[in-house]
Protein backbone atom coordinates (compact mmCIF):
# COMPACT_ATOMS: atom_id res chain seq x y z
CA UNK A 1 0.00 0.00 0.00
CA UNK A 2 2.80 2.52 0.90
CA UNK A 3 4.41 1.25 -2.14
CA UNK A 4 1.47 2.53 -4.37
CA UNK A 5 1.46 5.33 -2.57
CA UNK A 6 5.11 6.17 -3.32
CA UNK A 7 5.17 5.43 -6.70
CA UNK A 8 1.87 7.48 -7.10
CA UNK A 9 3.49 10.03 -5.60
CA UNK A 10 6.33 9.76 -8.02
CA UNK A 11 4.28 9.92 -11.32
CA UNK A 12 2.73 13.04 -9.98
CA UNK A 13 5.97 14.54 -9.44
CA UNK A 14 7.00 13.40 -12.69
CA UNK A 15 3.69 14.67 -14.39
CA UNK A 16 4.47 18.11 -12.67
CA UNK A 17 8.32 17.98 -13.27
CA UNK A 18 7.30 18.38 -17.24
CA UNK A 19 5.80 21.88 -15.72
CA UNK A 20 6.17 23.30 -19.85
CA UNK A 21 3.19 25.80 -18.26
CA UNK A 22 5.59 28.53 -17.29
CA UNK A 23 6.77 30.86 -19.84
CA UNK A 24 9.88 31.73 -17.62
CA UNK A 25 9.31 35.17 -17.99
CA UNK A 26 12.29 38.00 -16.94
CA UNK A 27 12.20 40.42 -14.19
CA UNK A 28 8.41 39.77 -13.56
CA UNK A 29 6.94 40.71 -17.53
CA UNK A 30 3.58 39.19 -18.23
CA UNK A 31 3.13 39.45 -21.87
CA UNK A 32 4.14 37.93 -25.51
CA UNK A 33 4.15 40.34 -28.77
CA UNK A 34 3.56 37.89 -31.95
CA UNK A 35 5.74 39.57 -34.06
CA UNK A 36 4.40 38.26 -37.01
CA UNK A 37 6.32 37.63 -40.36
CA UNK A 38 9.20 40.02 -38.91
CA UNK A 39 12.64 39.39 -40.21
CA UNK A 40 15.55 38.06 -37.15
CA UNK A 41 17.27 41.58 -37.61
CA UNK A 42 14.36 43.45 -36.70
CA UNK A 43 13.26 41.62 -33.84
CA UNK A 44 16.67 41.84 -32.56
CA UNK A 45 16.69 45.39 -33.18
CA UNK A 46 13.00 45.72 -31.59
CA UNK A 47 13.79 43.74 -28.63
CA UNK A 48 17.15 46.13 -27.57
CA UNK A 49 15.09 49.45 -28.83
CA UNK A 50 10.78 48.86 -27.74
CA UNK A 51 10.63 45.65 -26.21
CA UNK A 52 12.75 45.34 -23.60
CA UNK A 53 12.43 49.02 -22.24
CA UNK A 54 8.53 48.80 -22.38
CA UNK A 55 8.82 45.60 -20.09
CA UNK A 56 7.59 43.07 -23.05
CA UNK A 57 8.33 39.49 -21.82
CA UNK A 58 8.91 37.57 -25.22
CA UNK A 59 8.15 37.26 -29.04
CA UNK A 60 6.48 34.60 -30.81
CA UNK A 61 8.12 34.50 -33.77
CA UNK A 62 7.37 33.12 -37.19
CA UNK A 63 8.43 29.52 -38.03
CA UNK A 64 12.26 29.80 -38.40
CA UNK A 65 12.56 26.66 -40.66
CA UNK A 66 12.60 25.84 -43.77
CA UNK A 67 9.45 26.22 -46.00
CA UNK A 68 8.30 26.41 -49.11
CA UNK A 69 8.22 29.06 -51.53
CA UNK A 70 4.94 29.80 -53.60
CA UNK A 71 4.93 31.88 -56.73
CA UNK A 72 0.80 31.71 -57.14
CA UNK A 73 -0.50 33.50 -54.90
CA UNK A 74 2.68 35.14 -54.96
CA UNK A 75 4.69 34.80 -51.58
CA UNK A 76 1.79 34.44 -49.72
CA UNK A 77 1.96 34.48 -45.53
CA UNK A 78 1.01 30.79 -45.33
CA UNK A 79 3.91 29.25 -47.14
CA UNK A 80 5.67 29.32 -44.05
CA UNK A 81 3.38 26.88 -42.34
CA UNK A 82 4.29 24.58 -44.51
CA UNK A 83 7.81 22.80 -43.72
CA UNK A 84 10.67 21.70 -46.15
CA UNK A 85 12.98 20.43 -43.60
CA UNK A 86 14.67 21.71 -40.61
CA UNK A 87 17.41 23.74 -41.95
CA UNK A 88 17.19 27.24 -40.28
CA UNK A 89 16.48 29.67 -42.98
CA UNK A 90 13.52 31.43 -43.65
CA UNK A 91 11.49 34.26 -45.20
CA UNK A 92 12.89 36.19 -41.79
CA UNK A 93 16.23 34.96 -42.12
CA UNK A 94 19.41 32.41 -42.26
CA UNK A 95 20.58 30.83 -38.99
CA UNK A 96 23.13 33.28 -37.49
CA UNK A 97 21.01 36.51 -37.59
CA UNK A 98 18.27 33.67 -36.25
CA UNK A 99 20.78 33.29 -33.30
CA UNK A 100 21.68 36.67 -32.69
CA UNK A 101 18.55 37.39 -32.78
CA UNK A 102 17.85 34.95 -29.74
CA UNK A 103 20.94 35.88 -27.99
CA UNK A 104 20.22 39.93 -28.17
CA UNK A 105 16.41 39.66 -27.35
CA UNK A 106 17.76 37.57 -23.84
CA UNK A 107 20.20 39.94 -22.89
CA UNK A 108 17.58 42.59 -22.84
CA UNK A 109 14.86 40.27 -21.11
CA UNK A 110 12.76 39.47 -23.44
CA UNK A 111 11.93 35.57 -24.37
CA UNK A 112 12.00 34.20 -27.63
CA UNK A 113 9.10 31.46 -28.32
CA UNK A 114 8.96 29.63 -31.91
CA UNK A 115 6.12 28.60 -33.91
CA UNK A 116 6.98 25.15 -34.26
CA UNK A 117 5.14 23.06 -37.19
CA UNK A 118 5.89 19.71 -36.90
CA UNK A 119 2.24 17.92 -37.57
CA UNK A 120 2.99 18.00 -41.41
CA UNK A 121 5.22 19.15 -44.20
CA UNK A 122 3.97 21.43 -47.59
CA UNK A 123 0.71 19.90 -49.36
CA UNK A 124 0.72 17.23 -51.21
CA UNK A 125 0.22 19.17 -54.46
CA UNK A 126 3.90 21.26 -53.92
CA UNK A 127 5.71 19.92 -56.87
CA UNK A 128 9.37 18.80 -57.36
CA UNK A 129 12.49 20.75 -56.81
CA UNK A 130 14.51 23.67 -54.80
CA UNK A 131 11.25 26.31 -54.57
CA UNK A 132 12.16 26.07 -50.87
CA UNK A 133 13.78 28.71 -48.82
CA UNK A 134 17.30 27.28 -48.18
CA UNK A 135 17.36 26.05 -51.52
CA UNK A 136 17.12 22.10 -50.43
CA UNK A 137 15.22 19.64 -52.75
CA UNK A 138 12.18 17.86 -52.47
CA UNK A 139 9.42 16.23 -53.84
CA UNK A 140 6.15 17.00 -52.67
CA UNK A 141 4.05 13.95 -54.85
CA UNK A 142 6.62 11.54 -53.86
CA UNK A 143 6.63 12.42 -50.53
CA UNK A 144 10.53 13.05 -50.11
CA UNK A 145 12.20 15.40 -47.70
CA UNK A 146 16.08 14.61 -48.02
CA UNK A 147 17.39 17.78 -45.97
CA UNK A 148 15.71 15.83 -42.84
CA UNK A 149 15.69 13.11 -44.40
CA UNK A 150 11.84 12.02 -44.81
CA UNK A 151 10.18 9.55 -46.61
CA UNK A 152 6.69 8.37 -47.55
CA UNK A 153 7.35 5.77 -44.71
CA UNK A 154 6.99 8.90 -42.52
CA UNK A 155 4.02 9.70 -43.22
CA UNK A 156 0.50 9.40 -41.93
CA UNK A 157 -1.32 7.94 -45.54
CA UNK A 158 -2.00 4.55 -44.44
CA UNK A 159 -3.86 4.99 -41.64
CA UNK A 160 -6.17 7.82 -43.06
CA UNK A 161 -9.00 6.65 -44.28
CA UNK A 162 -11.12 9.46 -46.14
CA UNK A 163 -11.27 9.61 -50.24
CA UNK A 164 -9.76 12.63 -50.44
CA UNK A 165 -6.73 11.64 -48.28
CA UNK A 166 -7.97 14.94 -46.53
CA UNK A 167 -9.73 15.93 -43.10
CA UNK A 168 -13.67 16.05 -44.01
CA UNK A 169 -15.20 15.60 -40.84
CA UNK A 170 -14.12 17.29 -37.52
CA UNK A 171 -16.05 15.21 -35.42
CA UNK A 172 -13.92 11.91 -36.27
CA UNK A 173 -10.81 12.05 -34.26
CA UNK A 174 -8.75 9.49 -36.17
CA UNK A 175 -9.27 11.54 -39.14
CA UNK A 176 -8.83 14.70 -37.59
CA UNK A 177 -5.27 13.20 -36.29
CA UNK A 178 -4.62 10.61 -39.00
CA UNK A 179 -5.97 12.30 -42.29
CA UNK A 180 -4.07 15.86 -44.18
CA UNK A 181 -5.16 18.84 -42.72
CA UNK A 182 -5.90 20.93 -45.79
CA UNK A 183 -3.84 18.69 -47.97
CA UNK A 184 -0.55 19.10 -46.03
CA UNK A 185 1.64 15.86 -45.63
CA UNK A 186 0.69 14.67 -42.42
CA UNK A 187 3.91 13.57 -40.16
CA UNK A 188 3.82 9.93 -38.73
CA UNK A 189 4.10 11.05 -35.02
CA UNK A 190 4.13 8.05 -33.79
CA UNK A 191 7.63 6.55 -35.52
CA UNK A 192 10.60 6.84 -33.57
CA UNK A 193 12.41 8.74 -36.46
CA UNK A 194 9.77 11.57 -37.09
CA UNK A 195 9.79 12.04 -33.17
CA UNK A 196 13.73 12.30 -33.12
CA UNK A 197 14.21 14.36 -36.21
CA UNK A 198 11.30 16.89 -34.97
CA UNK A 199 13.09 16.68 -30.98
CA UNK A 200 16.22 17.83 -32.65
CA UNK A 201 15.06 20.73 -34.35
CA UNK A 202 13.74 21.87 -31.39
CA UNK A 203 16.59 21.33 -29.18
CA UNK A 204 18.93 23.09 -31.78
CA UNK A 205 16.90 26.18 -30.77
CA UNK A 206 16.08 25.35 -27.24
CA UNK A 207 20.22 25.25 -26.95
CA UNK A 208 20.57 28.49 -28.84
CA UNK A 209 18.52 30.05 -26.08
CA UNK A 210 14.86 30.23 -27.01
CA UNK A 211 12.21 29.80 -24.06
CA UNK A 212 9.78 28.07 -25.47
CA UNK A 213 7.59 27.18 -28.31
CA UNK A 214 3.75 27.53 -30.03
CA UNK A 215 3.32 24.79 -31.26
CA UNK A 216 1.26 24.66 -34.07
CA UNK A 217 -2.26 22.17 -35.34
CA UNK A 218 -2.22 20.37 -31.54
CA UNK A 219 -5.81 19.48 -32.69
CA UNK A 220 -4.20 17.38 -35.34
CA UNK A 221 -1.35 15.30 -33.26
CA UNK A 222 -1.87 12.49 -30.91
CA UNK A 223 -1.39 13.89 -27.37
CA UNK A 224 0.23 10.88 -26.56
CA UNK A 225 2.87 11.31 -29.83
CA UNK A 226 3.42 14.94 -28.59
CA UNK A 227 4.30 13.87 -24.92
CA UNK A 228 7.12 11.08 -26.36
CA UNK A 229 8.26 14.63 -28.33
CA UNK A 230 8.20 17.16 -25.69
CA UNK A 231 9.75 14.05 -23.37
CA UNK A 232 13.28 14.42 -25.77
CA UNK A 233 13.65 18.12 -25.07
CA UNK A 234 16.22 19.96 -23.31
CA UNK A 235 16.12 22.10 -20.22
CA UNK A 236 16.53 25.63 -21.34
CA UNK A 237 19.87 27.63 -21.65
CA UNK A 238 21.37 28.00 -18.39
CA UNK A 239 23.09 31.38 -19.59
CA UNK A 240 19.59 32.87 -19.81
CA UNK A 241 16.99 30.24 -17.65
CA UNK A 242 17.45 28.76 -14.36
CA UNK A 243 18.33 24.73 -14.06
CA UNK A 244 16.53 22.18 -14.66
CA UNK A 245 13.56 25.11 -16.49
CA UNK A 246 11.67 23.11 -18.66
CA UNK A 247 10.11 24.63 -22.73
CA UNK A 248 7.01 26.55 -22.26
CA UNK A 249 4.59 25.29 -24.64
CA UNK A 250 1.56 26.79 -26.02
CA UNK A 251 -0.60 24.39 -28.14
CA UNK A 252 -2.58 25.49 -30.61
CA UNK A 253 -5.99 23.67 -30.47
CA UNK A 254 -8.73 25.44 -31.67
CA UNK A 255 -11.83 24.31 -29.31
CA UNK A 256 -15.08 26.72 -29.19
CA UNK A 257 -16.92 23.56 -28.18
CA UNK A 258 -19.30 20.86 -30.57
CA UNK A 259 -16.60 18.78 -31.59
CA UNK A 260 -14.97 15.48 -29.91
CA UNK A 261 -11.46 16.75 -29.44
CA UNK A 262 -10.93 19.33 -27.03
CA UNK A 263 -8.37 21.54 -25.37
CA UNK A 264 -8.82 19.41 -21.70
CA UNK A 265 -6.60 16.79 -23.89
CA UNK A 266 -3.55 18.89 -23.72
CA UNK A 267 -3.19 20.30 -20.61
CA UNK A 268 -0.67 18.12 -19.37
CA UNK A 269 1.45 19.12 -21.88
CA UNK A 270 1.95 22.67 -21.34
CA UNK A 271 -0.78 26.07 -22.26
CA UNK A 272 -3.33 25.93 -24.76
CA UNK A 273 -4.67 28.91 -27.16
CA UNK A 274 -8.25 29.73 -25.73
CA UNK A 275 -10.08 30.77 -28.61
CA UNK A 276 -13.34 30.99 -27.34
CA UNK A 277 -11.42 34.48 -25.25
CA UNK A 278 -11.32 36.58 -28.31
CA UNK A 279 -14.63 35.30 -29.87
CA UNK A 280 -16.22 35.99 -26.59
CA UNK A 281 -14.60 39.27 -25.88
CA UNK A 282 -15.48 40.71 -29.80
CA UNK A 283 -18.99 39.43 -29.44
CA UNK A 284 -19.17 42.12 -26.35
CA UNK A 285 -17.20 44.82 -27.04
CA UNK A 286 -19.24 45.18 -30.65
CA UNK A 287 -22.08 44.20 -28.21
CA UNK A 288 -23.72 41.59 -30.64
CA UNK A 289 -26.02 39.16 -29.52
CA UNK A 290 -27.74 41.52 -26.53
CA UNK A 291 -24.12 41.15 -24.74
CA UNK A 292 -23.05 43.45 -22.58
CA UNK A 293 -19.75 44.43 -20.87
CA UNK A 294 -21.40 44.44 -17.24
CA UNK A 295 -22.01 40.76 -17.91
CA UNK A 296 -17.73 40.57 -17.89
CA UNK A 297 -18.49 39.93 -13.66
CA UNK A 298 -17.21 36.63 -13.83
CA UNK A 299 -14.96 36.79 -17.11
CA UNK A 300 -12.72 33.81 -17.60
CA UNK A 301 -13.53 30.73 -16.15
CA UNK A 302 -16.78 31.85 -14.95
CA UNK A 303 -17.71 32.14 -18.99
CA UNK A 304 -16.83 28.73 -18.97
CA UNK A 305 -12.75 29.15 -20.24
CA UNK A 306 -10.44 26.87 -19.44
CA UNK A 307 -8.43 26.79 -16.35
CA UNK A 308 -7.04 29.51 -15.71
CA UNK A 309 -2.99 27.69 -15.22
CA UNK A 310 -3.89 26.63 -18.77
CA UNK A 311 -4.94 29.29 -21.09
CA UNK A 312 -2.83 31.61 -23.64
CA UNK A 313 -5.10 34.20 -24.79
CA UNK A 314 -5.85 36.84 -27.06
CA UNK A 315 -8.07 39.19 -29.04
CA UNK A 316 -7.23 37.97 -32.40
CA UNK A 317 -4.42 36.10 -34.10
CA UNK A 318 -2.54 35.95 -37.06
CA UNK A 319 -5.59 33.69 -39.05
CA UNK A 320 -8.84 34.91 -37.38
CA UNK A 321 -7.94 38.52 -38.32
CA UNK A 322 -7.96 37.49 -41.62
CA UNK A 323 -10.79 34.94 -41.67
CA UNK A 324 -8.26 31.57 -41.37
CA UNK A 325 -8.73 29.66 -38.24
CA UNK A 326 -11.63 29.98 -36.09
CA UNK A 327 -14.12 33.23 -34.27
CA UNK A 328 -15.73 34.55 -37.19
CA UNK A 329 -16.90 38.12 -37.82
CA UNK A 330 -16.97 38.77 -34.19
CA UNK A 331 -12.74 39.51 -33.80
CA UNK A 332 -11.37 42.03 -33.12
CA UNK A 333 -8.90 43.42 -35.35
CA UNK A 334 -6.19 46.59 -35.65
CA UNK A 335 -8.91 47.45 -38.77
CA UNK A 336 -11.65 48.45 -35.53
CA UNK A 337 -8.86 50.42 -34.00
CA UNK A 338 -11.32 51.84 -31.33
CA UNK A 339 -12.72 48.25 -30.20
CA UNK A 340 -9.57 46.78 -30.38
CA UNK A 341 -7.94 49.04 -27.89
CA UNK A 342 -10.64 48.84 -25.65
CA UNK A 343 -10.62 45.19 -25.82
CA UNK A 344 -7.16 44.67 -25.45
CA UNK A 345 -7.15 46.87 -22.35
CA UNK A 346 -9.54 44.81 -20.80
CA UNK A 347 -7.49 41.51 -21.52
CA UNK A 348 -4.22 43.04 -20.28
CA UNK A 349 -5.85 44.34 -16.84
CA UNK A 350 -7.70 40.97 -16.06
CA UNK A 351 -5.83 38.63 -14.66
CA UNK A 352 -6.99 35.60 -16.42
CA UNK A 353 -4.17 33.53 -18.78
CA UNK A 354 -0.84 34.42 -20.17
CA UNK A 355 -1.41 36.86 -22.71
CA UNK A 356 -0.53 37.91 -26.06
CA UNK A 357 -0.66 40.81 -28.12
CA UNK A 358 -0.38 40.48 -31.73
CA UNK A 359 1.84 42.74 -33.91
CA UNK A 360 0.16 42.48 -37.72
CA UNK A 361 0.86 44.06 -40.99
CA UNK A 362 -1.62 45.67 -43.17
CA UNK A 363 -3.11 44.48 -47.02
CA UNK A 364 -5.49 44.92 -49.47
CA UNK A 365 -8.40 44.10 -47.91
CA UNK A 366 -11.20 43.14 -50.87
CA UNK A 367 -14.57 41.51 -50.19
CA UNK A 368 -16.44 39.76 -52.36
CA UNK A 369 -19.52 38.25 -50.82
CA UNK A 370 -18.39 38.52 -47.28
CA UNK A 371 -14.99 36.92 -47.91
CA UNK A 372 -11.67 38.60 -48.48
CA UNK A 373 -9.82 37.35 -51.29
CA UNK A 374 -6.52 38.90 -50.45
CA UNK A 375 -6.34 36.71 -47.29
CA UNK A 376 -3.14 35.01 -48.10
CA UNK A 377 -1.09 38.28 -48.97
CA UNK A 378 2.28 38.09 -47.53
CA UNK A 379 4.32 41.00 -45.20
CA UNK A 380 5.47 44.30 -47.10
CA UNK A 381 7.82 43.20 -49.58
CA UNK A 382 10.33 43.85 -52.03
CA UNK A 383 9.29 42.92 -56.00
CA UNK A 384 11.59 39.90 -55.60
CA UNK A 385 9.88 38.63 -52.84
CA UNK A 386 12.09 39.32 -49.55
CA UNK A 387 10.31 40.64 -46.68
CA UNK A 388 10.87 45.04 -46.24
CA UNK A 389 12.75 45.99 -42.76
CA UNK A 390 10.49 47.76 -40.40
CA UNK A 391 11.26 51.59 -40.46
CA UNK A 392 10.41 53.08 -37.17
CA UNK A 393 9.03 57.03 -37.99
CA UNK A 394 9.63 59.97 -35.49
CA UNK A 395 6.47 59.74 -33.77
CA UNK A 396 7.72 56.12 -32.70
CA UNK A 397 5.13 54.28 -35.13
CA UNK A 398 6.44 52.22 -37.94
CA UNK A 399 6.24 52.64 -41.72
CA UNK A 400 5.75 50.33 -44.83
CA UNK A 401 2.60 48.84 -44.49
CA UNK A 402 3.91 47.64 -40.62
CA UNK A 403 1.23 48.31 -38.09
CA UNK A 404 2.84 47.60 -34.69
CA UNK A 405 -0.32 47.59 -32.75
CA UNK A 406 2.35 46.14 -29.71
CA UNK A 407 3.88 50.30 -29.78
CA UNK A 408 -0.02 51.49 -30.10
CA UNK A 409 0.67 53.79 -26.48
CA UNK A 410 -2.74 52.31 -25.50
CA UNK A 411 -1.59 48.92 -25.81
CA UNK A 412 1.98 49.42 -24.98
CA UNK A 413 1.00 50.89 -21.29
CA UNK A 414 -1.40 48.36 -20.73
CA UNK A 415 1.57 45.66 -21.44
CA UNK A 416 3.40 47.66 -18.76
CA UNK A 417 0.16 47.90 -16.37
CA UNK A 418 0.21 44.18 -16.33
CA UNK A 419 3.77 43.79 -14.89
CA UNK A 420 2.84 46.25 -12.48
CA UNK A 421 -0.33 44.43 -11.06
CA UNK A 422 1.28 41.59 -11.55
CA UNK A 423 -0.08 38.95 -8.52
CA UNK A 424 -2.42 41.43 -7.27
CA UNK A 425 -6.34 39.88 -7.29
CA UNK A 426 -9.26 41.06 -9.68
CA UNK A 427 -11.04 43.56 -7.32
CA UNK A 428 -13.54 46.52 -6.65
CA UNK A 429 -15.61 46.05 -9.67
CA UNK A 430 -18.37 48.15 -10.61
CA UNK A 431 -20.55 48.04 -13.60
CA UNK A 432 -23.36 50.19 -14.58
CA UNK A 433 -25.73 46.79 -15.82
CA UNK A 434 -25.01 48.21 -18.90
CA UNK A 435 -21.67 48.72 -20.84
CA UNK A 436 -19.80 50.87 -18.32
CA UNK A 437 -17.40 48.92 -15.69
CA UNK A 438 -14.36 49.22 -13.62
CA UNK A 439 -11.78 47.08 -11.80
CA UNK A 440 -8.84 47.20 -9.94
CA UNK A 441 -6.10 44.47 -9.21
CA UNK A 442 -5.84 44.89 -5.39
CA UNK A 443 -4.07 48.24 -4.81
CA UNK A 444 -1.99 48.46 -7.84
CA UNK A 445 -3.73 49.53 -11.04
CA UNK A 446 -7.57 50.52 -11.74
CA UNK A 447 -9.25 50.78 -15.02
CA UNK A 448 -12.07 52.17 -16.11
CA UNK A 449 -14.18 51.40 -19.64
CA UNK A 450 -17.20 53.14 -20.99
CA UNK A 451 -18.96 51.29 -23.74
CA UNK A 452 -22.35 52.57 -23.48
CA UNK A 453 -23.80 55.83 -25.85
CA UNK A 454 -23.82 58.30 -23.30
CA UNK A 455 -20.95 59.79 -20.68
CA UNK A 456 -19.70 57.71 -17.93
CA UNK A 457 -19.66 59.94 -14.55
CA UNK A 458 -19.20 58.00 -11.49
CA UNK A 459 -17.09 57.92 -8.20
CA UNK A 460 -15.43 54.36 -7.81
CA UNK A 461 -13.37 52.89 -4.68
CA UNK A 462 -9.91 52.01 -6.65
CA UNK A 463 -8.46 50.23 -3.63
CA UNK A 464 -5.07 52.48 -4.81
CA UNK A 465 -3.16 54.61 -2.51
CA UNK A 466 -4.50 58.98 -2.05
CA UNK A 467 -2.66 60.94 -5.14
CA UNK A 468 -2.41 62.09 -8.55
CA UNK A 469 -2.02 59.44 -10.96
CA UNK A 470 -1.78 59.92 -14.88
CA UNK A 471 -3.90 58.29 -16.80
CA UNK A 472 -2.10 56.22 -19.10
CA UNK A 473 -4.93 55.56 -22.34
CA UNK A 474 -4.86 59.37 -22.83
CA UNK A 475 -1.24 59.63 -21.89
CA UNK A 476 1.65 58.82 -20.30
CA UNK A 477 3.06 60.07 -17.18
CA UNK A 478 6.16 61.98 -18.47
CA UNK A 479 8.09 63.26 -15.29
CA UNK A 480 6.56 65.17 -12.97
CA UNK A 481 3.63 65.95 -15.44
CA UNK A 482 0.76 63.28 -17.02
CA UNK A 483 0.60 64.14 -21.37
CA UNK A 484 -3.27 63.05 -20.92
CA UNK A 485 -5.65 62.66 -18.32
CA UNK A 486 -5.19 63.30 -14.45
CA UNK A 487 -7.14 61.14 -12.14
CA UNK A 488 -7.78 62.25 -8.21
CA UNK A 489 -7.49 59.42 -5.68
CA UNK A 490 -8.95 60.48 -2.50
CA UNK A 491 -7.56 59.12 0.85
CA UNK A 492 -10.52 56.58 0.93
CA UNK A 493 -9.14 55.30 -2.24
CA UNK A 494 -12.37 56.82 -4.44
CA UNK A 495 -12.04 58.82 -7.39
CA UNK A 496 -14.41 60.74 -9.98
CA UNK A 497 -14.47 59.48 -13.55
CA UNK A 498 -15.71 61.43 -16.23
CA UNK A 499 -15.71 59.50 -19.85
CA UNK A 500 -17.14 60.50 -22.80
CA UNK A 501 -18.53 58.23 -25.18
CA UNK A 502 -17.00 60.34 -27.61
CA UNK A 503 -13.47 60.26 -26.83
CA UNK A 504 -10.70 58.92 -29.10
CA UNK A 505 -10.70 55.73 -26.54
CA UNK A 506 -13.16 55.74 -24.08
CA UNK A 507 -11.39 54.06 -21.44
CA UNK A 508 -8.98 55.17 -18.59
CA UNK A 509 -6.58 52.97 -16.66
CA UNK A 510 -4.25 54.01 -13.65
CA UNK A 511 -1.44 52.21 -11.75
CA UNK A 512 1.41 52.73 -8.93
CA UNK A 513 3.74 53.54 -11.56
CA UNK A 514 1.73 56.07 -12.93
CA UNK A 515 1.14 57.96 -9.77
CA UNK A 516 3.12 61.28 -10.16
C1 LIG B 1 -2.82 26.62 -47.80
C2 LIG B 1 -4.04 26.85 -48.66
C3 LIG B 1 -4.86 25.59 -48.76
C4 LIG B 1 -3.99 24.46 -49.29
C5 LIG B 1 -2.79 24.29 -48.38
C6 LIG B 1 -1.82 23.23 -48.87
O1 LIG B 1 -4.82 27.91 -48.10
O2 LIG B 1 -5.95 25.82 -49.64
O3 LIG B 1 -4.75 23.25 -49.32
O4 LIG B 1 -2.08 25.52 -48.30
O5 LIG B 1 -1.37 23.54 -50.13
C7 LIG B 1 -2.12 28.24 -42.82
C8 LIG B 1 -3.29 28.80 -43.61
C9 LIG B 1 -3.82 27.79 -44.61
C10 LIG B 1 -2.69 27.26 -45.49
C11 LIG B 1 -1.69 26.61 -44.55
C12 LIG B 1 -0.50 25.98 -45.26
O6 LIG B 1 -4.32 29.18 -42.72
O7 LIG B 1 -4.78 28.45 -45.43
O8 LIG B 1 -3.20 26.33 -46.43
O9 LIG B 1 -1.17 27.61 -43.66
O10 LIG B 1 0.14 26.91 -46.03
C13 LIG B 1 -7.67 24.36 -38.65
C14 LIG B 1 -6.58 23.78 -37.77
C15 LIG B 1 -5.66 24.83 -37.21
C16 LIG B 1 -5.16 25.76 -38.31
C17 LIG B 1 -6.38 26.37 -38.97
C18 LIG B 1 -6.00 27.36 -40.07
O11 LIG B 1 -7.17 23.04 -36.71
O12 LIG B 1 -4.56 24.16 -36.62
O13 LIG B 1 -7.16 25.32 -39.55
N1 LIG B 1 -4.24 26.79 -37.80
C19 LIG B 1 -2.76 26.59 -37.91
C20 LIG B 1 -2.03 27.87 -38.26
C21 LIG B 1 -2.35 28.28 -39.67
C22 LIG B 1 -1.83 27.24 -40.65
C23 LIG B 1 -1.90 25.86 -40.13
C24 LIG B 1 -2.36 25.55 -38.87
C25 LIG B 1 -1.27 24.80 -40.95
O14 LIG B 1 -2.33 28.85 -37.30
O15 LIG B 1 -1.84 29.55 -39.99
O16 LIG B 1 -2.59 27.29 -41.88
O17 LIG B 1 0.10 24.80 -40.58
C26 LIG B 1 -12.78 24.42 -37.58
C27 LIG B 1 -11.90 23.57 -36.70
C28 LIG B 1 -10.51 24.12 -36.61
C29 LIG B 1 -9.97 24.41 -37.99
C30 LIG B 1 -10.92 25.39 -38.68
C31 LIG B 1 -10.45 25.82 -40.05
O18 LIG B 1 -13.08 25.66 -36.92
O19 LIG B 1 -12.43 23.50 -35.41
O20 LIG B 1 -9.68 23.17 -35.95
O21 LIG B 1 -8.67 25.00 -37.86
O22 LIG B 1 -12.18 24.75 -38.79
O23 LIG B 1 -10.50 24.75 -40.93
C32 LIG B 1 -16.63 27.82 -36.49
C33 LIG B 1 -16.35 26.63 -35.59
C34 LIG B 1 -14.86 26.33 -35.56
C35 LIG B 1 -14.45 26.05 -36.96
C36 LIG B 1 -14.69 27.30 -37.73
C37 LIG B 1 -14.26 27.22 -39.17
O24 LIG B 1 -16.06 29.01 -35.93
O25 LIG B 1 -16.79 26.94 -34.29
O26 LIG B 1 -14.56 25.25 -34.71
O27 LIG B 1 -16.08 27.60 -37.75
O28 LIG B 1 -15.00 26.24 -39.85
Amino acid sequence: MRMMMKLLLLAALLGLGLAQHNPHYKHGRTSIVHLFEWRWADIAAECERYLGPNGYGGVQISPPNEHIIISNPWRPWWQRYQPIGYNLCSRSGNENELRDMITRCNNVGVNIYVDAVINHMCGSGGGEGHHSSCGSYFNAGGKDFPSVPYTSWDFNDGKCRTGSGNIENYNDIHQVRDCRLVSLLDLALEKDHVRSKTADYMNALIDMGVAGFRVDACKHMWPGDMKAVFERLHNLNTQWFAAGARPFMFQEVIDLGGEPITSSEYFFLGRVTEFKYGAKLGTAVRKWNGEKLSFLKNWGEGWGFMPDGNALVFVDNHDNQRGHGAGGAAILTFWDARMYKMAMGLMLAHPYGVTRVMSSFSWDRNFVNGKDQNDWMGPPSHPDGSTKPVPINADSTCGDGWVCEHRWRQIRNMVIFRNVVNGQPFSNWWDNQSNQIAFGRGNRGFIAINNDDWNMDVTLNTGLPAGTYCDVISGDKDGGRCTGKQVQVGGDGRAHFYISNMDEDPFMAIHADSKL
